[in-house]
């Protein structure tokens, strides 16, 4: 076969790119804040974001946060969960993050090769006396196994806390995915398909965690002269909420422009011995978050590591989400449940995953000439 002669991108093509409002709309948020002197703790834009997404993401209750992290960690602390939470080592690191600062002990559980998420029917041999929840994943955007898991949870008296992290807008048979489990979390991270430059949010049926979350991330003042719990500072400002509003108003063409360019790279990458793409899943409404692949180095001729290196020369900067496993870290290496031989699954995709750009402002040549060069692996030599 003939190697194409391809020359790199005049400039870099990232991972992703954040969706921008028009910056006259932004400018016409930021002289309603400045007029109201309301920069943070609960202002109009805060409340009216609130608002908005309660009846977007079609959930009971929502309490904004200034991050998913600290969403996630507030989520662990009005659950009181303690002991062992069962979890994934195929995520971002502030899953676990999240864990650690709350004392608690992750008990790491195997994911299914197809969605990379838990693998519901090894949850349960995990279960000891300590287990107090399960913390799954929805790993980009692909729902988790929830009716299993929450036959489980169910079935054994634990709690659920879903990362959502990647999930905004997602459903599954037409229920919204914020209301599985008893708290989901999501980031509105800059690098999100929705986002308010930081932020996140927690989703629960039960008004009472609302109102304890909603203390929580305010110090746990309830009003001046009573402060009934410890609690933190994570509240989202003004400015992030009104982002937040600008950026809800434009996310259906952001995810409309994904899914057309995540099929024109399906298209293209599907038919490349050794390369897999992952495909819709029926009666799951996707949001088209990222666009991973899986590399195997001896059908493809080159490893993950290879083309991840080689795209770089052509200035296109992929990303290995989800490696290093979380498995892996330091401090929790010796656990038992990151033995990789019970992680069999997890190990051989953290070696082969490879995000490739995906975000709306990227153009139909630019994911052609992504996949020009994938074509033939040495044209990443
Ligand atoms: N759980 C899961 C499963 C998660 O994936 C995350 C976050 C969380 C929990 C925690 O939620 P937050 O506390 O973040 O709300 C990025 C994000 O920072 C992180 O939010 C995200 N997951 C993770 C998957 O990706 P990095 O270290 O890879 O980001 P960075 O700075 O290398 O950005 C990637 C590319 O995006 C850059 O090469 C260029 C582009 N970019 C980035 C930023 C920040 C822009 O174009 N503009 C920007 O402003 O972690």
């Amino acid at each position: 076969m003939n190697i194409k002669k391809i020359k790199p991108f005049n400039k870099p093509i990232y991972i992703t790119r954040p969706l921008l409002p028009k910056l006259g709309n932004v400018y016409k948020k930021i002289r309603i804040i400045w007029s109201s002197k309301q920069l943070t703790n609960f202002g109009y834009q805060h409340k009216e974001l609130e608002k908005k997404l309660k009846k977007f993401l079609k959930v009971k209750n929502i309490s904004l946060f200034c991050n998913g992290t600290a969403a996630l960690e507030s989520a662990c602390r009005v659950l009181k969960l303690s002991g062992e939470v069962i979890t994934t080592p195929f995520t971002f690191p502030a899953t676990l993050h999240a864990l650690y600062w709350n004392d608690i002990k992750p008990v790491f559980c195997d994911i299914e090769k197809d969605t990379f998420n838990l693998d519901p029917s090894k949850i349960e041999a995990l279960i000891t006396s300590k287990t107090t929840a399960i913390m799954p994943v929805h790993v980009f955007g692909n729902p988790c196994a929830v009716k299993k898991i929450k036959r489980i949870a169910n079935a054994h008296k634990l709690k659920v806390v879903y990362d959502a992290a990647h999930a905004f807008g997602v459903k599954v048979n037409g229920i919204p995915i914020g209301n599985f489990g008893d708290i989901s979390m999501f980031s509105f991270h800059a690098t999100k398909v929705f986002h308010s430059i930081e932020g996140g949010c927690l989703t629960f049926k039960n008004k009472d965690l609302k109102n304890k979350s909603d203390l929580v991330k305010n110090f746990g003042i309830k009003n001046e002269e009573e402060i009934v719990m410890p609690g933190t500072n994570a509240k989202m400002n003004e400015i992030q909420a009104a982002i937040g509003i600008l950026n809800l108003e434009i996310l259906e063409g952001e995810i409309k422009r994904r899914r057309f360019l995540t099929n024109l790279y399906r298209n293209r990458l599907g038919k490349i011995p050794g390369i897999t793409v992952m495909k819709d899943i029926p009666g799951v409404r996707h949001n088209y978050c990222y666009f991973p692949i899986l590399i195997n180095k001896n059908k493809y001729g080159l490893s993950r590591d290879g083309v991840y290196n080689g795209l770089k020369k052509f200035n296109v900067f992929a990303r290995k989400y989800f490696y290093p496993l979380c498995s892996h870290f330091n401090w929790y290496k010796s656990l038992p449940s990151s033995n990789p031989k019970n992680l069999s699954v997890a190990e051989k995709i953290a070696k082969e995953v490879l995000c490739l750009p995906l975000f709306g402002s990227l153009k139909s040549e630019e994911v052609e000439k992504i996949c020009d060069i994938l074509e033939n692996p040495k044209t990443l030599l």
